[in-house]
């Protein structure tokens, strides 16, 4: 079942890089929006001062990890020496001339504040001590800094999954952030690979421990010495868009949901039996929070509705599938 992708033609394989590219450069914010992001964040910062005295805002999620768009919306993590309420929180929202639709949610698992920022139209979150998702935010930062393909094809998955309807986990499907996972596994799978597993890379015996929320969260951030520790640096020459045609075949084609993980944290595959999670078709490990799979919330239409996705993406990028999934899962239980 190897047979090989048919025959690209050069130009067919450009005007794909291309369209590519396009992804990056027309969704990507400039410096002035970033800023304004930064901007916007100290207002609201010296804002809620007023009310909890010592609190700290930091943004995360796609401000910060290098995959944003325009119109992404402002995760912010508030914490600092206060006792910060939800409700008292969002009362306090409320009064800020910029804002509207404040809105607390507290039965989440992480509790959050929504907003509407009026005059930049962008909507955001503020959750309360969300610190895992802080070093999620940095770990993705961190793969995005060491190839710029890996930036451009984390921009083509989230364009495609908005396209097709499958990027949004209020809406029950995945979240932005499960979908940059299965690029980056992706790219640690691809041989040579693309990137490393930075939470492997260490030069003591032993891999360090940092912990939070006990959690061990160490990843290798010195990225300017990953080329001397990581021995397959740069051995990956492939274009941005010979490796979307490789993901779109990898996850249907080469990858078995029924039986693997999808998991950055370890270049060995980790099965679903490991971890107990054999009730679900797609199965996607949290780098740092080891209990939480990203696609526990799917229903198998959902599941079913993302696995078409995939496959339509073939047809549309030309490879279509020839072999089906040994087990789709609407042939399931
Ligand atoms: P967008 O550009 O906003 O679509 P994003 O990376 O900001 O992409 P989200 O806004 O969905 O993605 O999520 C913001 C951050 O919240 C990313 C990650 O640190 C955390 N996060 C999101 N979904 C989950 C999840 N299901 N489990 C744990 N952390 C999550
Ligand atoms: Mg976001």
């Amino acid at each position: 079942d190897l047979d090989p992708l048919p025959p690209m033609t050069p130009e067919f394989l450009s005007v794909l890089n291309k369209v590519c590219e396009q992804c990056y450069t027309d969704f990507a914010p400039d410096e002035l929006e970033v800023s304004v992001r930064e901007h916007i964040l100290r207002d609201l910062e010296s804002f809620v001062r007023r009310q909890f005295p010592g609190a700290r805002l930091q943004l995360f999620g796609s401000s910060k990890n290098g995959f944003g768009f325009r119109q992404s919306d402002l995760d912010i993590c508030m914490d600092g020496n206060c006792i910060i309420i939800i409700e008292s929180l969002a009362r306090q929202l409320k009064k800020h001339p910029g804002l509207k639709n404040i809105l607390p949610i507290t039965t989440a698992k992480v509790p959050i504040v929504k907003f509407y920022h009026i005059r930049t139209g962008l909507e955001g979150d503020i959750s309360l001590y969300n610190t895992l998702a802080l070093h999620n935010t940095r770990l993705l930062a961190s793969y995005a800094a060491i190839d710029r393909r890996v930036k451009i094809l984390c921009y083509v998955m989230k364009v495609f999954a908005k396209m097709c309807d499958i990027g949004d986990a209020s809406r029950g499907s995945l979240s932005s952030y499960a979908y940059t996972l299965m690029v980056l596994f992706f790219l640690q799978q691809r041989s040579p690979p693309v990137i490393p597993v930075l939470q492997e890379i260490y030069d003591a015996k032993k891999k360090p421990q940092v912990l939070v929320d006990g959690w061990n969260v160490y990843f290798f951030h010195d990225l300017k010495t990953l080329p001397s520790c990581w021995p397959q640096y740069a051995k990956n020459t492939e274009t941005v868009g010979e490796l979307w045609l490789g993901l779109l075949r990898f996850y249907t084609e080469d990858f078995d949901f029924r039986e693997h993980v999808v998991c950055i944290r370890q270049h060995s595959r980790l099965t679903t039996f490991n971890k107990q999670w054999t009730s679900k078709y797609i199965v996607i490990e949290d780098p740092f929070d080891l209990n939480h799979n990203l696609g526990a919330g799917l229903s198998r239409k959902m599941t079913n509705f993302i696995m078409k996705a995939f496959i339509n993406g073939r047809t549309v990028f030309g490879t279509p599938i020839k072999v089906f999934p040994p087990l789709y899962p609407s042939q399931m239980e």
